[in-house]
């Protein structure tokens, strides 16, 4: 039963704080993700904790295809009885909301209307399979994208700028679990290896409007600590 502790019966008000990452390469991308931002927020048991600039960024993995917006917003979510059930029932919600938004099957690291990654879920170090019974939250889930039905932190984003810079707007100084730099170490050092142009800062979000407004004046240098 969500939030009650199920050996005692308690009420659990456990609350753990996620990281997930929204790309989006398909049709007006930034309003995909503004409105997929609101979506997340409104979720049962979501509340937002904060939403990071919106980046253009040159694709990875499969290259000839549109360049990509990518954000990352931060969730405080239920923790649930254990983090393995915490973590699938949110993974569930994103899955969920990618269907919603209209995600077709595509191939892997190709184009896609929406894509929202859980890149983080507080302490929790992950690696769940996929079980059969699983299937129905990635109906026709392609053999190619991998066993794991869930790994967390996700096994790309220390190595991703598309991640990286987004989620060092939010925490800088987070050494996600299995990590062994902060977020803004990891950042600076696939800066170095992508280049200066690969992810482009476009816009501030703007909690108020709850949409990003474009940014005025120069970009911050991000690759210096702050
Ligand atoms: N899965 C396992 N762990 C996770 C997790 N932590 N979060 C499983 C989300 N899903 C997770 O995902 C494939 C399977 O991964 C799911 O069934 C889920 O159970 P998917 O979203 O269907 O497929 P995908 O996104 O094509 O695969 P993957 O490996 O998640 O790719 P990435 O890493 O998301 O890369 N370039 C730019 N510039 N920006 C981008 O956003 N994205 C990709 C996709 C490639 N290049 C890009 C971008
Ligand atoms: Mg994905």
């Amino acid at each position: 039963m969500p939030g009650r502790a199920a050996h005692t019966g308690a009420v659990s008000h456990r609350r753990v704080r996620a990281y997930i990452g929204l790309g989006a390469n398909v049709g007006d991308a930034e309003a995909t993700l503004t409105e997929a931002v609101g979506a997340l927020a409104a979720s049962p048991g979501v509340r937002a904790r904060g939403v990071s600039r919106l980046y253009a960024t040159d694709p990875v993995g499969v290259t000839d295809q549109p360049e990509f917006r990518n954000a990352v917003m931060a969730i405080d979510v239920a923790a649930g009885p254990d983090p393995a059930s915490g973590a699938i029932d949110l993974l569930t919600r994103l899955k969920e909301l990618e269907r919603v938004f209209g995600r077709r099957k595509r191939r892997r690291w190709g184009p896609r209307e929406l894509d929202l990654d859980l890149l983080v879920f507080g302490r929790a170090q992950l690696a769940i399979e996929r079980p059969a019974a699983a299937r129905s939250i990635d109906s026709g889930a392609d053999p190619v994208t991998g066993p794991r039905l869930l790994e967390v932190p996700h096994p790309a984003a220390a190595t991703r700028l598309f991640v990286l810079a987004p989620l060092a707007d939010l925490a800088p100084r987070l050494v996600p679990p299995g990590w062994e730099v902060t977020v803004e170490t990891a950042q600076r050092r696939q800066a170095s290896l992508e280049g200066p142009t690969a992810v482009r800062a476009l816009a501030s979000w703007d909690p108020v409007r709850r949409r990003w407004r474009p940014e005025t004046g120069p970009t911050p240098d991000r690759s210096q600590p702050r």
